[in-house]
């Protein structure tokens, strides 16, 4: 489903991490890397993914900032004040922020693998802003060529446990007539963002009781297995993201592992959750055209571990 010429290491010439026993990437883009599979937006790259825009309509794909209220695993939603600075003049402020509460971004020093953050960082997140903290990102924002890859009309129940295998992806693209190519940026459609948002407050907020512990729900995703993180890193994806709480299914099967785990610390992969794709699929569909114009610029905060994802479709 790829393009050629592609990838510059192929997955199964990745060597594994001593402890982990996971493929990575730490050698790829040389030491005291920032960027992850992001390296892959190259100028050429992103020059090339302005093409798939035709008509500059432009779709949001982040949440109000205020949603999921209740937020979930012990995150909060903004409290948002507005006030009067002087007459005329207005300003406004958020109390108790966490940027990981809607759509947004992991960074890569959301998740630790045993042998260390990417790259092989072995400091402490809350000691020391500079390695891998969002901020890098933020420099030149995440553009590219977006792709979406609309498995919500598979009949599952988006808070039950459905784990999207390779080959059911790989079928979406081929129904689609998509090819992915160096630099995509994925846009993972399970369904679950339109069932979290026609919930009422009562089901918003059992949904959250049963989300306090972020290994402990359920939720459709893609599979956490070798064979997944493969196609992902083969695909020459820049970052992937999903209008799901976590990318992948939860609970993670055991056997079949992390895709945090294997994405984030081992192969630098740029993570998004909580996308809204219900617009941006409408579009998509009307015309049977699945490629856009990806722009998300997160926030310049340094040593953040995430991000909201402030993320745009322009098709
Ligand atoms: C955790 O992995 C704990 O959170 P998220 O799903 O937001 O990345």
């Amino acid at each position: 489903m790829t393009e050629p010429d592609t990838v510059v290491v192929p997955f199964d010439e990745l060597p594994r991490l001593p402890v982990a026993g996971l493929r990575h990437s730490w050698h790829v883009h040389g030491p005291g890397d920032q960027f992850g599979t992001l390296n892959r937006l190259t100028g050429d790259v992103v020059a090339a993914a302005a093409g798939a825009v035709r008509t500059g309509e432009r779709i949001g794909l982040s949440l109000p900032l205020g949603l999921p209220d209740p937020s979930f695993f012990g995150r909060q939603p903004p409290k948002h004040t507005v006030f009067p600075m002087w007459p005329g003049a207005w300003d406004d402020r958020l109390d108790g922020f966490y940027p990981q509460a809607s759509s947004q971004w992991d960074g890569l020093r959301h998740i630790a693998a045993p042998d260390g953050f990417y790259g092989g960082w072995q400091g402490s997140p809350d000691a020391d802003p500079g390695p891998l903290g969002i901020q890098h990102w933020a420099r030149q924002g995440i553009i590219g060529r977006g792709m979406l890859i609309d498995l919500a009309a598979g009949g599952h129940d988006p808070f039950e446990v459905k784990a999207f295998s390779v080959a059911e992806v790989e079928a979406v693209l081929r129904e689609q007539g998509s090819r992915l190519r160096l630099g995509d940026i994925l846009c993972v459609r399970t369904g679950w963002m339109d069932s979290y948002l026609a919930l009422d407050e009562q089901g918003r907020r059992e949904l959250a009781e049963r989300m306090a512990d972020p290994l402990g729900y359920r939720c459709a995703g893609l599979s956490g297995s070798e064979e997944m993180s493969r196609f992902l890193w083969d695909s020459g994806a820049a970052a992937v993201t999903a209008d799901n709480p976590a990318v992948e299914v939860v609970p993670v099967d055991r056997e079949a592992g992390s895709l945090h785990l294997r994405l984030i610390p081992c192969l630098g992969f740029a993570i998004g959750e909580l996308f809204d794709f219900a617009a941006l699929a409408a579009a998509c569909h009307r015309d049977g055209r699945y490629e856009f114009l990806f722009a998300s610029v997160p926030l310049n905060l340094d040593g953040g571990c995430g991000s909201p994802a402030n993320a745009v479709a322009i098709r």
